[in-house]
């Protein structure tokens, strides 16, 4: 058994096994997972901050600009981006753009892109788990860029105390965002690219659809404008994340979000588990063969024999 309470101690003055741990993390190789079982006591302290935002609005050049200035401050910050290989970056990494700030030669940044291609589902359910393992290490603030819909109900913003959703002008006229939904899940809503046309009329819009009460809770929800490039906006994007954090220990929401990210994440692993199972070895499990069986047969519709597969989860009685 992994003593997690020394892994933890350890991790937390050198960072140097990180990349590794999270390697095995990302693996499911069973040293790994026996390690999260002995750290997951230990995590909940980070803030995790979901970046979410339609294809090419900027969320990388954003996070990269928002990491230059939590370094600043001197804070501790872990980023975590699934999907850098979306073809609207161009090939540009997280990572290189951060590594292209002066100030990257530094213990207390640590940047994790994570592959989606290729993925046999569970990528909300890995990247908790990689985030749990940040948090354990010791990073009080994490930030997962994620390309979001806002209907994925396995999407990381579920899992984020904070969203922040990313817009930008040109793609979508904000209209469409609203539309999309995607608006509802942000905390914070950032029209990036301020520098091209339509920013500023793309911020009135989103500010005037707020005012109609699109937001989830009675807070009001900040759009503001950015430039990711230059930097322009960025701080103010900055102090709204930590304003939704201290807003959340005030009013007690965080334990709400908490309990909304444990609900997402057992349920986004029922299903991957569930569908690995099923896409392995289905004839492995005696009561979806003998399901099948009965079905196949006319003895029962497949309705009845799905309610009886998952009578043990929703808690009914079927036979
Ligand atoms: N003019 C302008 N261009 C920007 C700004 N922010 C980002 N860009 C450019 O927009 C393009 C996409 O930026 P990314 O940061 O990769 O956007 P992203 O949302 O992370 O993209 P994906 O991860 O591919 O979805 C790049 O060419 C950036 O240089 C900005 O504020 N103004
Ligand atoms: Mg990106």
């Amino acid at each position: 058994m992994v003593n997690a309470s020394q892994l933890v101690e350890r991790l937390r003055d050198d960072k140097r096994a990180l990349p590794r741990l999270m390697t095995l993390v990302e693996n499911e190789d069973p040293f790994a997972l026996q390690m999260l079982d002995a750290l997951f006591p230990l995590t909940g302290r980070a803030h995790v901050v979901g970046i979410t935002g339609s294809p090419g609005t900027g969320k990388s050049s954003l996070i990269a600009s928002l990491v230059d200035r939590i370094r600043i401050s001197g804070r501790p910050v872990a980023v975590l981006a699934i999907d850098p290989s979306s073809p609207v970056s161009g090939g540009a990494v997280l990572g290189d753009r951060i590594r292209m700030l002066a100030r990257f030669a530094d213990s207390g940044v640590y940047v994790r892109s994570m592959a989606s291609r290729g993925r046999q589902g569970g990528l909300a359910w890995a990247t908790a788990e990689l985030v749990h393992l940040l948090d354990a290490a010791g990073f009080p603030l994490i930030l997962v860029e994620t390309v979001g819909t806002g209907q994925d109900g396995t999407d990381i913003a579920v899992l984020a105390d904070s969203v922040v959703v990313v817009q930008s002008p040109g793609l979508g006229d904000g209209v469409q965002a609203i539309k999309a939904g995607i608006l509802e899940i942000g905390d914070v809503v950032v029209v990036n690219k301020s520098d091209q046309p339509g920013a500023d009329q793309m911020v009135r819009l989103l500010r005037n659809s707020f005012g109609l009460g699109q937001s989830s809770s009675n807070r009001a929800v900040p759009v503001l404008a950015s430039n990711a490039l230059s930097g322009e906006g960025v701080d103010s994007v900055l102090a709204a994340i930590d304003a939704h954090c201290d807003w959340l220990d005030q009013n007690g929401d965080r334990a709400v979000r908490r309990e909304r990210g444990a609900r997402a994440e057992v349920l986004s692993g029922l299903r991957t588990s569930l569908e690995r199972r099923l896409a392995q070895r289905p004839e492995s499990s005696p009561a979806l063969t003998n399901a099948i069986a009965r079905v196949t047969r006319r003895e029962m519709t497949p309705r009845r024999a799905v309610e009886m597969l998952t009578a043990p989860l929703t808690g009914s009685n079927v036979s």
